[in-house]
């Protein structure tokens, strides 16, 4: 004889499946917030690794730098810290990565804080070659009157070209000009009217260094090098390329006496101090691109960091 079932044995039946079912999307839960503590902490473990890589980087580059000036006497474009770093592996045996990089000569760019002198006035000479750099470079010249406003320490609008306070004030959202030097060159971002395609074009080819700094004919850029004086052609700046070849100029100033006036003269060098190490090192899924600004004291070589950044210059 068949009984019927009770209602109750349903009910406890369902009452079973859903708690399994519960169970199972608490255990679902608890292993997906498992997997992402898991990498959360691998990220922050790798990105401190890959910190630490990057300043080891700069530290060897230091003493590259360092032993450069104890062994030569001039800097130029053939020397060891002027080749680009091979891609160099990080093995251990919890991290796999590699690091590469590369060093670059700032005083084969347009130091934009010689536009002003000592006492925050702009330096006509400077200021001319800056213009000269800009129109190199297929650029609107008036940008160099513009950023001289912008370091220099009066509010007096440079003419024909120029922008302080008044203009900046009367922006969305509004703000005002630096007024002082630059410590770094995205600062330019501010200048009324420039826009992005006109800072990257002109970024490879200026630095903010502080104080007034020399150009080092050796390791100038083609534009840098076009700007030392109106009367240069393409043509002079090609063969002057040739000629600086693997071991820079023999004797520069002799070069250069005939090509540009005497005050130009006096602001070239074949040494530099001041150097832009870019890392990226890569562990994992993190990336790290680090920036360091390094100046190289002359007589010693001993080379300190003095600007430092993650992600961009
Ligand atoms: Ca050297
Ligand atoms: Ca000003």
């Amino acid at each position: 004889m068949r009984t019927a079932r009770s209602p109750q044995a349903g009910v406890a039946l369902i009452t079973a499946l859903l708690v399994m079912a519960l169970l199972g999307i608490l255990g679902l839960t608890l292993s997906w917030d498992n997997g992402l503590d898991a990498r959360r902490t691998y990220t922050m473990l790798f990105h401190d690794e890959g910190s630490q890589a990057a300043l080891g980087a700069e530290n060897w580059v230091g003493s590259l730098l360092r032993d450069d000036a104890v062994d030569t006497t001039t800097d130029h474009l053939g020397e060891i810290w002027a080749q680009e770093l091979p891609v160099l592996p990080i093995e251990s045996d919890t991290i796999q990565g590699a690091i590469q990089g590369g060093v670059e000569d700032l005083q084969g760019r347009f130091n934009v804080n010689n536009l002003v002198d000592g006492n925050g006035e702009v330096d006509q000479d400077a200021l001319a070659q800056f213009e000269r750099l800009l129109v190199a470079l297929g650029l609107d010249p008036r940008f160099a009157g513009i950023a001289a406003d912008w370091i220099d320490s009066d509010q007096n609008p440079g003419f024909p070209n120029g922008a302080e306070d008044p203009i900046y004030t009367g922006m969305i959202p509004p703000y005002r000009s630096a007024d002082q030097r630059l410590t770094s060159i995205t600062e330019l971002m501010a200048l009324e009217g420039m826009d992005k395609a006109t800072y990257d074009t002109l970024a490879p080819h200026i630095a903010a260094l502080p104080g007034n700094t020399g150009i080092n004919v050796n390791t100038a850029t083609a534009a840098v090098l076009q700007s030392l004086d109106e009367g240069l052609s393409p043509q002079d700046i090609e063969s002057m390329i040739a000629d600086r070849e693997e071991s820079g100029f023999a004797d520069f100033q002799n070069y250069f006496q005939t090509l540009v006036p005497a005050e130009v003269l006096d602001s070239l060098e074949e040494t530099s101090s001041f150097f832009q190490l870019k890392v990226v090192v890569q562990i994992d899924t993190v990336r790290i691109t680090y920036y360091s600004v390094l100046y190289r004291e002359p007589s010693s070589g001993a080379t300190t960091p003095i600007l430092r950044s993650f992600g961009t210059i």
